[in-house]
């Protein structure tokens, strides 16, 4: 029986009609964050899932991807479908090459099972520990997990808030894979770029030359709010500036767990040239550095 699904009351849909982006993208770019959601009579959400979602599956994912001008997507798991990454690998199947995939597992997965996901374009996996999309597993099973995906040279995404990575520091940088930081460590933007929260965050990218940050996700930090999102373009500049060959960039399509807007994706596309100010730091974010991670051999 195929399964039917009913998103949340509350779920804001992707934007069907976005409008062109002004910033002309350069050859190669790559979305370095975006995800499908089923269809879910397809590729059915998780029993586990904290929230339910509209379907958003490959078909548009390609369809915005060719209409902003991106030339390759990363697509990284979404806990909506927990350890069950057939949505994102059947994606990676059909993009032929130009998809690369973040999963999410469990470390009783087998070698096979993961030099599978590698031949069809899996170069990660993903640790969430937001509680309101995931129940946070005690940490030796995330070790476990790095020790099985290390060999291949995956490397961990991690997403957490900014209050947590006390508590996870010292787990992270034991990692002795590359550790990129989703939507640049969900710093609080009210604070100053120069207070010691989001110090704290540069000097973690300072003192280990394994982690890298998603400068992503302005639409999910800012305060002061859409159209302009001001308050987060010092926190990305400030990074991009400091570290500009350990950055990535990605548009977060279809945007899950938006409570009060739902972003045009030709105007997310127009903030990148407002963080990456030059042309070098623009063809760093969006092709050499996703290019290295993902389509380099290690
Ligand atoms: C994001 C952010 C969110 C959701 C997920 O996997 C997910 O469910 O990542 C969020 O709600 O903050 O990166 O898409």
């Amino acid at each position: 029986m195929t399964a039917t699904f009913t998103m949340d009351a509350d779920w804001l849909s992707f934007d069907a009609s976005p409008t062109k982006p002004t910033f002309l993208l350069p050859a190669g770019a790559v979305d370095a964050h975006c995800h499908v959601f089923g269809p879910g009579s397809e590729f059915p959400f998780a029993p586990e899932r904290k929230y339910t979602p509209c379907d958003a599956g490959k078909r548009e994912l390609f369809k915005l991807r060719d209409f902003l001008g991106f030339e390759r997507n990363v697509v990284v798991q979404a806990t909506c479908h927990g350890t069950d990454n057939s949505a994102m690998l059947d994606a990676l199947d059909a993009a032929k090459g130009r998809c690369r995939g973040v999963a999410a597992i469990t470390p009783s997965i087998s070698a096979g099972e993961l030099h599978e996901m590698h031949d069809r374009g899996v170069r990660g996996v993903r640790f969430n520990y937001v509680r309101r999309l995931v129940d946070p597993e005690p940490d030796r099973y995330y070790r476990q997990i790095v020790d099985k995906i290390a060999p291949l040279g995956w490397h961990v995404v991690v997403y957490f808030e900014a209050a947590d990575l006390a508590e996870r520091r010292d787990l992270f940088t034991a990692f002795e894979t590359q550790v990129v930081v989703d939507h640049l460590g969900r710093p609080d933007v009210t604070k100053s770029v120069d207070g010691p929260e989001f110090s704290g965050f540069l000097r973690l990218m300072e003192e280990h030359e394994n982690f890298w940050a998603k400068v992503t996700c302005p639409e999910r930090l800012s305060v002061s709010g859409p159209p302009d999102f001001d308050d987060v373009v010092p926190f990305a500049r400030r990074v991009i500036h400091r570290f500009p060959d350990r950055v990535l960039w990605g548009t977060d399509w279809p945007h899950p767990n938006l409570k009060e807007f739902m972003p045009d994706d030709g105007a997310v596309v127009d903030f990148v040239p407002r963080i990456a100010e030059t042309q070098v730091q623009q063809h760093q974010l969006l092709v050499d550095n996703p290019t290295r991670l993902y389509w380099k051999e290690p």
